[in-house]
């Protein structure tokens, strides 16, 4: 199977997803409907700001003029809008364009998945887009809104790289940023942090790439570290290799923080898995632990798991709308732990 990001047809027909053909042939009901169908939306990362959730998502596009390729150019996403809402289940609301491609200076294309945070009263956007290079960093726009408009910084965050930027502040006021994704999201380009355009993608019985973390400055706009590798290791101390690709990282970041542990949770890109991995600390190592949410229509998966009152969602999107794996839709679902701390697998269909 070689085609990125393709199709839920041919990727059903590549025999890459059986478990998303037999979702649509079987019939099976949705457990949630999407959030918003006046625009496609995906990757959603929510957040709970003063009592209000707000959700950052990209903003999916049907960009006729860009052909579909092996590294999911069709994914030509050109601006974000946030949604926010006053409650699970409550009226949902577009704030309209938060940040333009057209708006970052060193933008070349491909607005992916984003994530927010606040700090002392201002709103932190992060992002990935190619530069004029065409290679994926990660950007950073601010706002005194959490609906923006944001204002993006003139350059990318010095040593960022890749895909799929997720922030996490700790209790004690530390933040960090996790982010990487393969294949199209360049992961493999970067090896000790330099840039090879010759880097390839692992061997199946090579240790699998992992993702990436560093500890963010005061000023919430750079590093304060050297980039880091997120270890991720089995249920016997060990690393997956990349033959372990039902388990191993491929994208979509994201750390919460459950009963004083770190959750670690990440999609497994070609087989559709959203895994998590539980550590002590935000660095890890994180132990495997299992699913979250099994395959969705759709070639991605895609979360973010928040606490709003006193329960846990899982935020997520399927392509139920348009049938169309780059023209997506989010969706919440509740999210429950077991008494051990586990997360009871999610079916997102019935
Ligand atoms: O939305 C574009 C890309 O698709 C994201 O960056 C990946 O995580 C996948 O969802």
């Amino acid at each position: 199977m070689k085609r990125l990001y393709t199709t839920v047809v041919l990727t059903a027909l590549t025999g890459c997803s059986l478990t998303t053909l037999a979702q649509t042939s079987g019939g099976k009901t949705p457990i949630s409907q999407p959030l918003v169908s006046h625009i496609y939306t995906a990757d959603p990362s929510a957040h709970v700001f003063n009592g209000k959730i707000y959700i950052y998502p990209s903003h999916d596009i049907d960009a006729k003029d860009v052909k579909e390729d092996d590294e999911g150019g069709h994914f030509a996403m050109r601006d974000y809008h946030v949604l926010s809402m006053d409650k699970i289940g409550g009226p949902v609301k577009d704030n309209g364009v938060a940040l333009d491609l057209k708006d970052i200076p060193w933008a070349g294309r491909q607005l992916w998945a984003p994530d927010a945070t606040v700090k002392n009263g201002i709103y932190y956007l992060y992002f990935p887009v190619k530069d004029k290079q065409d290679i994926f960093r990660i950007g950073v726009a601010t706002s005194k809104s959490p609906t923006g408009p944001f204002k993006a910084e003139p350059e990318p965050i010095k040593g960022s790289y890749s895909i799929d930027p997720t922030v996490f502040q700790d209790t004690d006021g530390k933040a960090y940023l996790y982010f990487g994704g393969i294949w199209g999201g360049q992961l493999q380009r970067w090896s000790g942090n330099q840039y090879d355009p010759k880097g390839a993608l692992k061997q199946k019985d090579e240790v699998a790439y992992l993702p990436r973390i560093a500890r963010l400055s005061a000023d919430m706009k750079s590093f304060d570290e050297p980039v880091r590798e997120v270890q991720i290791l089995d249920a016997n101390g060990k690393p997956f290799l990349e033959k372990d690709n039902d388990k191993r990282f491929f994208e979509a970041a994201w750390l919460h923080k459950y009963n004083g542990k770190y959750y670690f949770s990440y999609s497994t890109g070609d087989t559709h898995n959203l895994c998590y991995a539980i550590g002590d600390n935000p660095y890890g190592p994180f132990t495997y632990k299992g699913v979250v949410l099994k395959p969705v229509l759709g070639w991605t998966n895609h979360h973010s798991i928040v606490q709003v009152g006193g329960k846990w969602y899982l935020f997520y999107h399927d392509v139920q709308l348009s049938g169309k794996t780059h023209l997506r839709n989010v969706k919440v679902t509740e999210l429950t732990y077991n008494p051990d701390g586990t997360i009871k697998t999610i079916d997102a269909y019935k």
